[in-house]
């Protein structure tokens, strides 16, 4: 990386803008090669100082102040320009061409509609602005196109032949500046808010995709009922619109009044998507819906503060969610991500804090530490306080800082006003990066049981050392014959080392049953995002499977089992399964337990979580052992628990008439993972049967999934091509299939046969994902010793650096873990890192990951 590319901007050094903008307008001629963007933006004085607006890529035609032209001076990043002492008027017309943008900020083309990207810095690519998020404005739109539909931000003002104007009242930071135009086609809906306003809702698609709306109309509806119901907040504008883009560098984007969504996260039907799918939908029209108040009403100061809307966004949207469908389910699906994918970023080389303190590019930044910790970090806040006190501060928030762009101190500034609490130690959360560890001892002298709790973080990179940190722990207690003698209390702990004491004997006493030593329930509902280290039995661990009251711990206790044993098994050590195998035969058999938890507990960790715990006990991980440990622990489990399984396939097969609910849900999920253990037992027979009868996308993919881990499935796979091939989103599933599915000694292979494809559009990253995404995630064909998947990986993402560097640097994080292998691997790993960041032209983007994971 050149030195100008990798200038580093700190927290410390934020500066408010000199200026104030008081209206934006906008004109925009589209064009693909060559559109015009004439903007007027009004400047009023503040503290003045250097005029600079940011631009990049942008054909300067003609600038004026006043009405007089003026000659600024241009660079690759922006424009300086001689400016009054007083209000003026800045006029600017520049050139862009859409249809070379392949890196999808800015004005870009998918399938001849034109769209945006602003987020986080996508703005100064289509005009000269102070593109910082702290800068807030009124704007005023115009498009002129011959397409039929032009859509942009607030509410139409106008439209006539070949042009339309919008006007946004709510002042808003330019990231969240959008428009669309293009041959698009409605399903349209609408909503009254508790007011009684109507408000207009749209889903704009490509022409074929109406039918595939209806989904995400119903989760928009929902979402809004929801936060007037539980947060007091109402939709603003008079129209709603969503538009669905197959080109999208990520999910999706909540352009005020404007969402525009990746087209895999809006569009869905029984027949081609999954369940997955359906609740993926729903929880982002949410989150993008909830973003109207946390993130745009109130913004972001400048980018460090990413996670006071994204946590927060995110939070709500897990609330959500669990409002809509299974809360437990919903809490044990968030604990078992963070500990798998937010504890492996947060414990390697690219750990940072929720709120980080340097970056060189920020789209780096859209990590799960920002997203996911930062919910974690929100839901602590939340529980800390109380529902009533938490949404006293949340109203205070809003009202408060409504329309301004504020800070990570502003947020808990309206906890400490309403509460009265100090958070200064909370505020640790935001600040220290790393994932801290929990350690209980137990003590028993036959009456009482003390527990010593003891904290501390691991170094990461840029902070050696680290203070203790506010975790709150729930603590539960069980008799050994069942039952809770202690309900889930909080222990609030502040200090390295703390002990905590209970009276058996007298809750023994209370609960009319004989004192014996407890079993206790740890960190229940995953109450801290932090690494649990307790020494507990297999029998222990099988009494919590069965009679934990919390369904977090119920999950936790069960994947401790299956983790234990596998690790074992990967490493020729002695596994005994025995605990395990018994407890998820009673979890199956238990007929209060819903299908969902019962298809998570049969459910085992995934192949880099336990890659994760060998390489957290001292041990160098070896992928293709773990593959067949995975394998022999199925067929383990498909042979001693068929008679279980078969009953339970048999009790969820034909569930009705497809709904996309959290019930049938729970049940086609169950259903998929019995087939796939049965299936490891019956020659594929099931599974044919389901796949040919199948009437919806979870039936069908569930069984070709099954028949895919056995080396079955060709048929299968060439019928649901021939009937699919003209589905992009459900051609996405069919790539990622085979490469996920593959041996360990085919999966390059199979994944470089697939870039020969027809329909191997590299371009679009739904597609690059679904090939080269997913043979990172195929850890045993990734990691397999000839190298030869490391390789591939590199050349496809160096090809993709200059073309779309902000997927190529989020796919290098691929190679995040280099440093938990043996030295063989790693010496590959390091080559082939070294071998990305020397070469020439990377891209600031990917040379900032590649430098960060090399140290
Ligand atoms: N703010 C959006 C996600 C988003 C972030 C960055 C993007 O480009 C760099 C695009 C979208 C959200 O949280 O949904
Ligand atoms: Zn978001």
């Amino acid at each position: 990386m050149n030195e100008a590319i990798s200038r580093k901007v700190y927290l410390n050094d934020y500066k408010p803008f000199g200026w104030e903008v008081e209206q934006v307008s906008l004109t925009f001629r589209l064009s693909p090669r060559g559109t015009r963007v004439l903007s007027r933006i009004a400047f009023r004085p503040r503290e003045g100082g250097r005029f600079f607006l940011h631009g990049e890529g942008l054909r300067l035609i003609s600038a004026a102040i006043d009405g007089r032209t003026v000659t600024p001076e241009v660079t690759d990043e922006g424009l300086t320009c001689e400016v009054p002492d007083r209000p003026f008027l800045w006029e600017a017309e520049v050139e862009i061409a859409p249809e070379d943008n392949t890196a999808l900020e800015g004005l870009y083309m998918s399938n001849g509609m034109f769209c945006t990207q602003c987020e986080a810095e996508g703005f100064r690519r289509i005009t000269f602005y102070p593109d910082r998020p702290d800068v807030m404005a009124p704007f005023r739109v115009r498009i002129e196109s011959d397409l039929p539909v032009l859509l942009s931000n607030g509410d139409p003002v106008a439209s006539g032949k070949g042009w339309a104007e919008w006007h946004d009242p709510w002042p808003k930071p330019a990231y969240l500046f959008a428009l669309v135009a293009g041959d698009l086609r409605a399903v349209r809906d609408s909503f009254t808010t508790r007011s009684g306003r109507e408000i207009d809702l749209a889903v704009w698609v490509r022409e074929g995709d109406e039918d595939r709306c209806g989904w995400a109309l119903e989760s928009l509806k929902a979402s809004m009922a929801w936060d007037e119901r539980e947060y007091g907040r109402e939709y603003d504008l008079s129209v709603f619109n969503i538009v669905a883009v197959d080109d999208f560098n990520a999910g999706a984007m909540e352009n005020k009044g404007l969402n525009i969504f990746n087209s895999a996260l809006v569009l869905a039907s029984p027949e081609t998507a999954t369940d997955r799918d359906f609740e993926r939908i729903e929880a982002v029209i949410a989150h993008e819906y909830f973003h109207n108040w946390t993130g745009n009403r109130v913004t972001c100061r400048d980018w460090f503060q990413l996670c006071l809307k994204e946590g927060l966004t995110v939070y709500r949207d897990q609330q959500f969610t669990g409002d809509m469908r299974s809360a437990p389910v919903k809490r044990i699906e968030d604990a078992a991500m963070i500990r798998s994918r937010q504890f492996r970023e947060d414990n390697g080389p690219l750990a940072h804090p929720v709120r980080p303190e340097e970056f060189i590019e920020i789209n780096n930044f859209y990590t799960i530490t920002v997203y996911e910790k930062g919910a974690e970090v929100v839901g602590m806040l939340h529980r800390l306080v109380g529902q009533n006190a938490w949404r006293a501060a949340c109203d205070l928030y809003f009202e408060r800082h409504d329309g301004q762009a504020v800070t990570i101190e502003d947020w808990l500034a309206a906890f400490r006003d309403t509460t009265g609490r100090n958070l200064t130690q909370f505020m640790r959360w935001y600040s220290q990066a790393g994932t801290p560890r929990l350690s209980v001892a137990e003590d028993w002298d036959g009456q009482t049981l003390t527990l010593t709790l003891r904290q501390h973080t691991p170094p990461t990179p840029g902070q050696q050392e680290k203070a203790p940190q506010l975790i709150p722990v729930a603590l539960g207690l069980l008799h050994p014959s069942g039952p809770e003698i202690l309900r889930t209390q909080i222990v609030e702990m502040t200090e390295p080392e703390e002990v905590v004491r209970y009276d058996v004997g007298a809750l023994c006493k209370a609960a009319g049953l004989k004192t014996e030593r407890p079993v206790v329930s740890a960190l229940r509902n995953f109450s801290a995002p932090v690494m649990l280290e307790h020494d507990q039995s297999p029998k222990e661990r099988a009494f919590l499977l069965r009679h934990d009251t919390d369904p977090v711990n119920r999950w936790e206790a069960g994947r401790a089992l299956s983790r234990a044993a596998l690790t074992a098994m990967a490493t020729g050590g002695d596994a005994d399964p025995q605990a395990w195998l018994e407890g998820l035969e009673a979890a199956l058999t238990d007929e209060t337990l819903d299908p969902a938890m019962q298809s998570l507990l049969l459910s085992l960790p995934s192949e880099d979580d336990l890659a994760q715990s060998l390489a957290d006990a001292g041990e160098a991980p070896d992928p293709l052992a773990i593959r067949h440990a995975v394998e022999a622990m199925q067929d383990h489990m498909a042979e001693t628990l068929e008679p279980v399984l078969t009953r339970a396939f048999e009790a969820t097969a034909g569930t009705g008439p497809f709904r996309p609910d959290a019930a049938g849900a729970g049940r086609r999920s169950l259903h998929n993972a019995c087939l796939t253990l049965l299936t490891r037992r019956d020659e594929g027979t099931r599974a044919r049967e389901t796949f040919a009868r199948a009437d919806n996308m979870t039936a069908s993919l569930g069984a070709l999934n099954a028949l895919l881990s056995v080396g079955a499935g060709k048929d299968e796979l060439a019928a649901f091509e021939a009937r699919w091939q003209h589905d992009r989103l459900v051609m996405d599933k069919w790539f990622a299939l085979q490469v996920m599915r593959a041996s360990p000694e085919q999966a390059t292979e199979v994944a470089e046969r697939l870039t020969q494809h027809p329909q191997f559009a590299w371009k679009t990253p739904n597609r690059f994902r679904s090939v080269i995404g997913t043979l990172a995630g195929n850890a045993a064909g990734f990691h397999h010793p000839s190298g030869a998947a490391y390789d591939f990986f590199a050349d496809w993402l160096l090809k993709l650096d200059p073309v779309n560097p902000q997927t190529a640097a989020r796919m290098s994080t691929a190679f995040e873990t280099w440093r938990r292998y043996g030295p063989e691997r790693q010496a590959r790993l390091r080559a082939t890192l070294e071998r990305i960041a020397a070469s020439p032209g990377l891209s600031r983007d990917t040379g900032e990951m590649v430098a960060r994971m090399l140290g």
